[in-house]
């Protein structure tokens, strides 16, 4: 049967060009394979066929203008089972039913709400018991399930009558997990408590001897001393490492912990006495990181965490990102586990809770948070006047997680099951962080007379007890059983992502050198007595004279510790952390995806954004790329016109569509899907960022390299994200980050907060970014193909910073030869050659190039100077370049100079150099050092403000006419011409000597 194929609703955009026929007659094509590439002022779409068939006529060439309805070709099918154009099908939608609730909601509907007061004086005790007993026989015959069914019913029916509920996003501040149901941990516990003292020794000794070395070099010991316990159980008993049969559960260790993590790998074998001894003391090989950096341990550390509350956001879009490998197919899923650390004070910082509802929301229990709540941050206590366990506990049930607290040690489950009236809990749930950070630091009979000694019956309850009996009353974060039962149900739990927030002692162990005291977190140094106390308080098996030396302990090979824990790690697979990487390279697509930029557009103008989305779209038809391209979008693909890919390749939705879009008629309509290809990540520059760190770093944390493109406004990006900008490279991202909407004057109209003239050099901070500021799209191919080949062919671990732009133009043809320079960072775009004496060496980068061509011809045609005009596609490779040649001839002051590559651009070539970008003048300046030309530079230095293209550049003075003016006055400064042509031009171009730098404006 044939069928007509014509063009579907593609928006508001009428007679758009054709610009690729991508079949021909005869082809046999499969529904949605393209037909041809539609192009308008702003995006390139692809076509796709509706249904499967042979194609048996051709309507449309390229060059052909097309609307909607408009034919393209005819298609022989071989089965009637098409969607007559339908791009997506609907599905069953629920019909809405009304519930029994909603009809009772509507019988009382005219009841006033009212409050219901929390009370804690029971007016009633027999009723009370009576509702308590009820409860526990339907727990009993019925189970848990059935009972909490009733609670809700009964919450509800409650909400209907009228009654507004008192805050239950918090519970009682006792575990949530009762004793009676916590799992049993098979370890030795014997075994394991020598093990975690041997490695708290080993950590703080490692502080205290580098510490005696220089005070300089710091540290940290009652971080991890109150974290021991809650690392221990993970590396016992929970975290498997990667190896061939699995690919291990990820682990983002709390940065200023790492002390503890060499301590279990020097018992482990791993890391070598000398290796310890050498602690912050990186500069030659072989020291070990003050925190975990991949960077400078590529072998050991995966995550860098120290900047606080990356490493939580990170996280949360580490275990995203698992998700969609798995859903896309590309990944087995193997139940794989994200364990987060992270410290209660580190919890203020707007990251670190900040993607904890998207978690939710995703429904990733993949995703395991650890909260050490050791009350503490740097200073002082982290909520002195309230519960920071409690607060997090009601953020994190709020958003939707599973959430486990563990609070108290078994030593009091004797004191909470004797607590018949509920007033141990009640006294619990009264005392302020603030009281029990004090309590630790005090002593037993501090804990008998402030805690228990405000109610008789308490006091009475712990009367048999002696102080140390008191003192010892432990919590849950340092209680082996809880934390074990803990994590236990945080693995088995599904559908939501867990928190275990685990009460805990700041400098656990550390008595009076530093145990909960507000100093704790600075001490690193511990003399001879607290040194001693330290191994008493831990029983580790050092003499006082090997401890005077703050020698390490470890007991021999064959010891039952060493034996346990080998075997333990054995069990889970291997060592952790570990960094390793066995992921296959991807060939670089072949130039002919590249090679329509390569040729002049004609008259056709474009932006170098469009030039980059039709290279990403040609880049899906390469079959090794297609796969492993992860576009990554905040809420802005139209902008960038981008929509082509929502139905081409599918917005990534965990729970695919359950609706049928507004506008599902149409070619770019609004597609989820499960098996999705864009992150489209909605408003959140951290959490797109997080998500393209995680691509970035497939290589290593999945084995699989993927190719992620995160498309921003530039001014958003390092601006916003810099800290995580500068933690990719840390992690040895390989990736794309596209600075789009780019240049101070090119984004007009948007104004100050959008124009980005700066992103270049905070880009060029980072030691691993490679960044261009193209001008064409040739340029843009080139570096965009020499991008794929270095990182994801090549694996270099460096990653691309593009600038692209959205201004229309027309581009050129690339000049013979230019690829090499494109990529150096500067190659010889056109030489003027009128007759003119003098001559200048014009440069130019982004859209302002432009301009200075623009400049060029009016120099030449009307001033008679020649110029020879350089594209500059990278100044900050320019710069990188000068600066390894000049520390070069300063090392080998007996050898012939050798010469930049700027210097040798410009080394035949006469004049002084212009030079002038979208950008701050330091942009530009950074290769002033490396030419011994005067050298001049325009920039747009100062705020942005909303105007057109032609008056901002006016504003800057960085348009041709100023060009122009600033070219003959540099000229004349150099006395190379007569001062009074300069005054001319500038008198012609009305330029106002008066106006005020602008910075100042
Ligand atoms: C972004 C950032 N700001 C500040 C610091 C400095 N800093 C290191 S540890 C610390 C206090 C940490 O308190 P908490 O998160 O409670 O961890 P704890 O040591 O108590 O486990 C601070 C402020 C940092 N590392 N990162
Ligand atoms: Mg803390």
């Amino acid at each position: 049967m044939t069928q007509n194929i014509s063009v579907p609703d593609i928006g508001d955009f009428d007679s758009v060009e054709i610009i690729e026929v991508l079949v021909k007659i005869g082809d046999q094509i499969n529904k949605d394979d393209p037909i041809v590439t539609l192009e308008s002022d702003k995006s390139s779409v692809e076509v796709p066929s509706p249904i499967a068939g042979k194609i048996t006529e051709l309507s449309v060439k390229v060059g052909d203008k097309v609307s909607k309805g408009s034919l393209l070709v005819k298609l022989e099918s071989g089965s009637h089972d098409d969607e007559k154009g339908k791009l997506i099908k609907k599905d069953d939608f629920t019909t809405e039913k009304e519930t029994v609730e909603e009809k009772n909601s509507k019988k009382i509907k005219n009841i006033k709400k009212i409050f219901a007061q929390p009370s804690s004086d029971d007016i009633d005790s027999l009723e009370t018991q009576e509702w308590i007993e009820s409860l526990n026989a339907v727990i009993e015959n019925d189970g848990p399930a059935r009972a909490s069914y009733l609670l809700n019913r009964v919450v509800s029916e409650a909400y209907t009558a009228g009654l507004v509920l008192p805050d239950t996003r918090t519970t009682s501040y006792i575990n949530t997990i009762p004793t009676e149901l916590e799992v049993k941990s098979p370890g030795d516990q014997n075994i394991e408590k020598k093990i975690r003292a041997y490695v708290r020794w080993n950590a703080a000794a490692m502080v205290v001897r580098a510490n005696k070395i220089s005070s300089d070099l710091g540290g940290h010991i009652g971080t991890f001393a109150s974290a021991a316990t809650l690392y221990d159980v993970g590396m016992n008993h929970f975290w498997r490492a990667k190896n061939k049969d699995f690919g291990g559960d990820l682990i983002y260790f709390q940065g200023h912990s790492a002390p503890g993590m060499y301590a279990r790998a020097f018992l482990e074998g791993r890391l070598s006495e000398k290796q310890l001894n050498r602690f912050r003391q990186e500069v030659d090989a072989g020291g070990l990181s003050s925190y975990p950096h991949p960077w400078l341990m590529p072998k050991f550390w995966q995550f860098p965490t120290v900047s606080m509350g990356l490493g939580p956001i990170m996280a949360i879009y580490q275990a995203r990102f698992l998700k969609y490998l798995i859903n896309r197919g590309l990944l087995k899923d193997e139940g794989r586990k994200i364990w987060v650390f992270l410290g209660d004070g580190e919890t203020d910082e707007p990251e670190s809770l900040g993607a904890i509802s998207l978690a939710a929301r995703e429904k990733l229990d993949n995703l395991i948070f650890v909260v050490n709540c050791n009350l503490q941050r740097l200073d002082g206590p982290v909520r002195g006047n309230g519960k920071i366990i409690q607060e997090l506990e009601g953020s994190f049930r709020g958003a939707g997680w599973n959430v486990l607290k563990v609070i108290w040690g078994s030593y009091w489950d004797p004191l909470l099951k004797a607590d018949k009236t509920g007033l141990l809990m009640k006294r619990m749930n009264e005392v302020v962080d603030g009281e029990y950070q004090a309590m630790k630091a005090k002593g037993g009979a501090y804990v008998r007379e402030k805690f228990f000694g405000k109610y008789p019956e308490l006091k009475e309850l712990v009367s048999s007890m002696t102080d140390n009996d008191i003192w010892r009353l432990n919590r849950g974060g340092h209680d082996p059983h809880k934390v074990y039962a803990a994590y236990h149900a945080a693995m088995q739990h599904q559908g939501s992502p867990t928190v275990v927030i685990a009460k805990t002692v700041k400098g656990y162990g550390m008595g009076k050198s530093g145990e909960s005291l507000n100093t704790t977190h600075q001490q690193k140094k511990l003399d001879e007595q607290d040194l001693l106390y330290y191994r008493d308080r831990f029983n580790v098996p050092l003499t006082d004279k090997q401890v005077r030396n703050i020698e390490y302990y470890k007991p021999a090979e064959d010891s039952e510790e060493i034996k346990y824990l080998k075997e333990r790690r054995k069990q889970l697979g291997g060592f952790i952390p570990e960094r390793s990487s066995f992921s296959k390279p991807i060939k670089a697509p072949p130039k002919d995806i590249f090679e329509s930029f390569m040729k002049s557009t004609g008259d056709k103008e474009m932006s170098t954004t469009m030039a980059l989305v039709r290279m990403l779209t040609n880049l899906l038809r390469d079959q090794n790329v297609a796969p492993r391209l992860v576009p990554i979008i905040p809420d802005e693909a139209r902008t960038f016109g981008m929509e082509g890919f929502f139905r081409k390749i599918g917005i990534y939705a965990h729970e695919g569509q359950k609706y049928e879009p507004e506008d599902s008629e149409q070619l770019s309509s609004y597609k989820e899907t499960k098996n999705g290809q864009v992150l489209e990540e909605g408003i959140t520059e951290a959490g797109a960022m997080s998500s393209w760190i995680a691509a970035a770093t497939a290589y290593t944390n999945h084995d699989i390299e993927m190719i992620p493109v995160y498309i921003f406004y530039s001014m958003f990006g390092f601006q916003r994200i810099g800290d995580f900008a500068w933690a990719a490279g840390d992690a040895q991202a390989r990736g794309f980050l596209i600075g789009a909407t780019a240049g101070r004057t090119t984004l007009a109209g948007e104004g100050l907060q959008h124009q980005d003239g700066h992103s270049h050099i905070l880009a060029s901070m980072i030691p691993n970014c490679v960044a261009y500021d193209p001008t064409f799209s040739y340029e843009m191919a080139v570096i965009f193909r020499e991008g794929l080949r270095r990182m994801h062919e090549k694996n270099e671990n460096v990653f691309y910073y593009i600038t692209a732009m959205n201004e229309n133009y027309s581009h050129p043809e690339k000049p013979e030869g230019a690829d090499e320079g494109i990529l150096k960072g500067m190659y010889l775009f056109k030489e003027y050659r009128n007759k003119g004496k003098i001559k200048i060496q014009l440069m130019g980068s982004g859209t302002i190039l432009r301009e200075a061509i623009a400049a060029a011809k009016i120099l030449s045609e009307e001033y008679g100077v020649d110029s020879d005009i350089w594209s500059v596609t990278s100044f900050n490779e320019l710069r990188k370049e000068g600066m390894e040649v000049e520390r070069r001839n300063l090392l080998n002051p007996n050898n012939k100079k050798e010469k930049s590559y700027i210097q040798k651009c410009l080394e035949k070539r006469d004049g002084p150099v212009i030079a002038v970008t979208d950008y701050v003048r330091s942009f530009s300046d950074q290769i002033r050092p490396y030419t011994d030309k005067p050298f001049y530079s325009l920039g747009t230095d100062g705020f942005g403000r909303s105007d057109t293209r032609k008056n901002l550049r006016k504003f800057f003075e960085v348009d041709k006419e100023h060009i122009v003016a600033y070219t003959l006055s540099a000229l004349a400064q150099e006395q190379l011409i007569g001062s009074d042509r300069a005054e001319k031009a500038l008198k012609k171009y009305n330029i106002d000597k008066k106006k005020a730098f602008p910075t100042k404006l």
